[in-house]
């Protein structure tokens, strides 16, 4: 039988800021900015990953290398294990035992030094671990199996949440987790997206129905509003800093917009906008332009032979 063209051939790649390391079967980010642990694990999680740990002694020194390479010299990382439920009890963020990953420690490691020595740090230039208080704020990185890829092709994502709209072309992702607008801002920046900005009545009616998804769910505190990726700093502008008046759509509620500065957009769901208290948590949606599927195959596989 002729070799088929790999039907998983778009599990490839990942999202643009990932790297593909040859050996590992996995796409990885080094994120230099420091986090606490538990803040690194989340942002993992945001970006459809999750927090790195080796899973044998030859993913730890393939990806030290790879990276002592491309970023440099850099220090301590914390990785994906800590102990979530009793001391010395160290366990992976997929809940395996470390003992059944990579567990080289440093010598006389681990001692829980502080007492609060409840998350691993690996020291990139041995590759050795230590137990690490968890909120010190280090650098991590972030990891992504090529198995536990699935392609949301419709919206090229590897998002599976995100949703194809036909009529107005492009992908949209409702997130129940009420939020600030500058965190549900960084959420939809975090999946590649943004976060939403009617630009006709039609696409505002959509974004209504969308939301309209929330009341279904009666654990979370939906007040009947979203925040949309505009806000008043000076004049009202959206995200990409064009003016509200030429973004297409301002339809703005009775008595609305108010004079105050530093509020953010929001609609409810009769499509009217109104501009709220930014430190206000509400239910958002991100919206995801398609733009990968201009590119050719080839480009977009990374597959040309050199
Ligand atoms: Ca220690
Ligand atoms: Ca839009």
């Amino acid at each position: 039988m002729a070799v088929q063209p790999d039907s998983n051939h778009s599990s490839k790649f990942f999202r643009k800021d990932y790297i593909a390391i040859d050996g590992t079967n996995a796409f990885y980010k080094v994120h230099l900015e420091r986090r606490s642990w538990e803040t690194a694990r989340l942002v993992c999680e945001a970006e459809g990953a999750s927090l790195f740990y080796p899973v044998d002694e030859d993913e730890a020194r393939i990806v030290m290398q790879h990276l002592r390479q491309t970023v440099g010299v850099f220090n301590r990382v914390f990785i994906g294990i800590s102990t979530p439920y009793s001391k010395y009890i160290f366990e992976t963020v997929d809940g395996t035992l470390m003992a059944d990953v990579y567990d080289k420690w440093r010598p006389s490691q681990p001692d829980d030094c502080n007492g609060t020595d409840d998350c691993v740090v690996l020291d990139a230039s041995n590759g050795l671990l230590d137990d690490y208080p968890c909120d010190a704020k280090l650098q991590f990185i972030c990891k992504k199996t090529e198995s536990s890829l699935k392609w949301n092709t419709l919206c090229d994502s590897p998002d599976p949440d995100y949703e194809f709209v036909d009529i107005l072309g492009r992908c949209y992702k409702l997130h129940l987790t009420p939020r600030t607008w500058s965190d549900a801002y960084a959420v939809c920046r975090m999946e590649q997206s943004y976060l939403a900005i009617p630009n006709t009545q039609g696409e505002a009616k959509y974004l209504a129905k969308l939301m309209d998804r929330a009341a279904l769910h009666k654990d979370i505190e939906y007040s009947g509003v979203i925040h949309l990726g505009f806000k008043k700093t000076g004049t009202w502008k959206t995200t990409y800093g064009v003016p509200l008046y030429d973004s297409g759509y301002k339809n703005w509620a009775k008595g609305q917009p108010e004079g105050n500065d530093n509020i953010c957009g929001s609609m409810s769901n009769d499509t009217l906008l109104s501009g709220v208290n930014c430190e206000d948590k509400a239910i958002f949606i991100c919206e995801h332009e398609i733009s990968l599927l201009k590119l050719s195959i080839d480009t977009r596989f990374g597959t040309v032979d050199t």
